[in-house]
Parts: structure tokens; sequence; C-alpha cells
């Protein structure tokens, strides 16, 4: 059986996250692909994901005293968008949801709300046994969401389906890829991107994000890159969250076949393809780069050492290099003994320096004319 996927979120002006981190933790633990989509996240930006995502289910915790209204909207929009079969809803926000409240909101559709005091495992059973058995095989013919058949499809090829190729080879969208060492800040900058992207490009141009996490090993993920990223959350960006199933080296064992599919779709511009955090013997896109057509480096400053960079293997393959972070301390040595690391390579290599978590970072500028404009 394929793990569940979940989507969970805090909804709009609500900053309170510490129940849902501990729920999170519990499911992935107990097998289950949960995709965080963070918190102050509006009905919109929820239900959205939960398309792109093809989840069965969305679980929302509330403690901002909207909860009547907010769990109201999601279930409204998910039956508007007309999937099939469709998704629940369902949630808790402490003390501060009554069991007056819960009656409603049981009316409105939404499908189970947890009081203060339930045990986590109570929960994760909840999950096990309502959704375990959830059918995901058709197309959601009937939609009105044009990125609900791409979602459909998406999870049954991770779901290890033979399909035919769908949609006609047009033109190709660039594929670029990112790798490099967890916490690196590979999300911000792609983040970063596509805000620049959608400032620059047409308003009919779409990009696509395929962003992997490590699956534990009971089988569980935690999909966590949505929840970092403030601009992807646009109509405009098609995102998609994939757990690596065990797979080693950054990337799952579908993500060449969910590349093609997205790629045939002709829905988008570019893809940006993120790989899990990664170590020094990884080389995600292949030695030939055969999965991307530009492959990103980034890197930390403090990557510990010129004894260090000899055994990234990354370096000797990777387009571009960027040194993320570039306001810590040590990012001019950093970038003499990467200058001079890839020097040997004898390859067209770029190295740059950029702060992802600086607004109009002019490093971040020049690496988006590098990928959007000059490629
Ligand atoms: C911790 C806390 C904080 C922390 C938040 C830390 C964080 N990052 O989350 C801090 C101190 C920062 C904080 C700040 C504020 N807080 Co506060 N906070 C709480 C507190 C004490 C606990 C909430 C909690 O995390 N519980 C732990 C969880 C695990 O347990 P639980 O709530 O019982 O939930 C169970 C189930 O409901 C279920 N569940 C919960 N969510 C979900 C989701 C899913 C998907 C599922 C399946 C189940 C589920 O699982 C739990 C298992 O038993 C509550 C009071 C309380 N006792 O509930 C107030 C409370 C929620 N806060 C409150 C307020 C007013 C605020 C502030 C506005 C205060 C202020 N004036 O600044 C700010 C706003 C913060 C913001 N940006 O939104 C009020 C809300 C009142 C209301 N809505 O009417 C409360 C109720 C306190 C009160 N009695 O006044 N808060």
């Amino acid at each position: 059986m394929p793990p569940i996927r979940i989507l969970t979120a805090v909804p709009i002006c609500d900053g309170h996250d510490s129940a849902i981190n501990t729920i999170n933790l519990e499911l992935v633990r107990q097998g289950i692909e949960v995709i965080y989509l963070g918190y102050n996240r509006s009905a919109k930006d929820i239900v959205r994901a939960a398309i792109q995502e093809d989840v069965v289910a969305v679980g929302l915790s509330s403690y901002n005293g909207g909860h009547v209204e907010f769990f109201g909207q999601v279930v409204d929009r998910l039956e508007s968008a007309r999937l099939q079969p469709g998704v629940s809803v369902f949630g808790g926000g402490g003390g501060t949801i009554t069991h007056e409240d819960a009656a409603i909101m049981y009316k409105r559709g939404v499908n189970r709300i947890f009081f203060a005091g339930t045990p986590l495992e109570n929960i994760a059973e909840y999950v096990q046994s309502e959704f375990s058995k959830v059918p995901q095989t058709g197309y959601h013919r009937d939609s009105i969401e044009p990125d609900s058949a791409l979602a459909r499809e998406l999870t049954l090829i991770e779901n290890g389906m033979e399909l035919p190729l769908a949609g006609a080879a047009g033109k190709s969208p660039t594929v670029i890829g990112f790798t490099g060492p967890g916490g690196a800040g590979k999300t911000t900058l792609i983040d970063e991107l596509v805000l620049r992207f959608l400032r620059s490009q047409p308003v009919k141009r779409r990009v696509a994000i395929l962003s992997h996490d490590p699956s534990i090993i009971s089988s569980g993920a935690l999909l966590g890159d949505r929840a970092t990223m403030i601009y992807s959350q646009s109509d405009r960006v098609f995102m998609r969250s994939m757990a690596t199933r065990g797979t080693p080296g950054g990337l799952s064992s579908s993500t060449e076949r969910a590349l093609q599919t997205l790629i045939r779709s002709g829905l988008f511009e570019f893809i940006l393809v993120e790989t899990v955090g990664t170590g020094q013997e990884s080389v995600p896109f292949g030695i030939q780069k055969s999965l991307a057509d530009r492959v990103v480096l980034v890197l930390p400053p403090d990557y510990g050492g010129r004894l260090q960079l000899q055994k990234i293997a990354m370096l000797d393959v990777a387009d571009i290099i960027a040194v993320n972070k570039s306001d810590l301390q040590g990012v001019r040595t950093a970038f003499a003994e990467i200058e001079a690391r890839i020097r040997g390579n004898k390859k067209k290599q770029t190295l740059i320096l950029t702060q992802a978590n600086k607004h109009r970072d002019l490093g971040v500028d020049q690496l988006c004319n590098l990928l959007f404009i000059e490629s």
C-alpha cells in the first residue's frame, strides 16, 4: 500500500504552530506522508496546495477563534473543485473549539474535530483507518481545477503505475536542478527566484517546483518545503512535494517520470527541482546531468575547510555554485577556496554569492538572470 498523503496547516492570522508540529511528527512516525504548509495560511492557499499535492485529507490546527467559518471555507472550496474522491477536512484547536462549535462544523462538512486531551495515538489511528483505503486511481475528470489531473498523474507515478506519457512534446521547459547540503538555504533561494520569475515574466507563464524530502525508516515523511515558501503560494506556481521513499542520493525513484510528465504537460516555462539535503558523494542529477538542463549547487560558507571541498563531487558537475548565506563570517575565504577548487576543472562554471533571506539581494538577481534570462 502506498503511504497516505495528507496536508496540514494553521489558518490565517494564527501563529499557534506548536500543536501541529507535534501532531505532524507523530503522524510521520506512524508512516504517513505529511505535507506541511505552515502557519498563517489562507483557505485559498490551503486548497491550492491540497489540489497540487493530491492529498486525501487536510488537517487544520486553529486557535484564533475563527474555526467555524475557516474550516467551512476550506470545505466549500474543496467541494467546488469537484475532486473525486473528495478531500476530507479534520483538525483541532484545543479548548478554543467547543463541542457546540464542532456540531456546526460537522453540519458544514468537516469530517472530525479532536478536542483537548486527545492522545496523539488516537489521531494517528483515525488517519490510518479513515484514509488508508481512499482510492486514488481516477483522473479527477469532472474537476474544474486544471492542475488536478496533472497532480493525480504524479500520484499514480509515485505509486508505481505504468502510465503512457500524455501530452504533446511541444516547446520544452528548462529544467533546473538545485542541490546541496541540508540547511544551505535551497528552498528560500528557490522561493526568491520564483518571486523574480513572477515579477519579470508575462502573467500567463507558470513555473513548477518538484521538491524532495527524505522518508524516515518507518516510511513516513515530513514534506515541509511549502512551509518555507512565501512567494510560491501563487496560482502561477505548481508545486509538488515528493518523499524519497527509500531511494538514496537526493531524489526519488519516481523523479524522472514525474519530470517527464511535468515537461510534457506543456504548462510550464521552467521546472525547478530541489533535492533533499545531500552528502559529499551525491550527484543527484547524474554525472552527465541527464535529469536537468542546468544544475545549481547551493553551499553555505561553513562547509568545513579546504580539505572538505576536495570531497564534494557536485563541485565537479554543477554549472553554477551559489555560496548562500553570504552575510555569514568566512564568506570571502569560502569564495576564494571554492574558486581555487573549481579552477582545475577547466569547465565553464559560475561561482556567485547569494543571500536568499535578504530582500532584493543582488546575488540572487544575478542568479535569476543566469537561469531565467540567459538560459
Ligand atoms: C502555547 C500557546 C501559545 C504560544 C504559541 C506557541 C506556538 N508556536 O504554537 C504563544 C505563547 C506564542 C502564544 C501566543 C498567543 N496566544 Co496562545 N496559547 C497557547 C496555549 C497555552 C496552548 C496551545 C497549544 O499548543 N496546545 C497544545 C496542543 C497539543 O494541545 P491542545 O491545544 O489541547 O490540542 C489537542 C487537540 O485539539 C488536537 N489538535 C490541535 N490541533 C490539531 C490539528 C490537527 C490536524 C489534529 C488532527 C488535531 C489537533 O491535538 C491536541 C491533542 O490533544 C493556548 C491555551 C490552551 N491551553 O489551549 C493559548 C491560546 C490558544 N492562545 C491565545 C492567545 C489569545 C494568544 C495570543 C493572541 C496572546 C497575545 N495577546 O499575544 C498570542 C497569538 C500568537 C499568534 N501569533 O497567533 C488564546 C486564544 C483565545 C481564542 N482564540 O479565543 C488561548 C486559548 C489562551 C487563552 N485561554 O486565552 N500562545
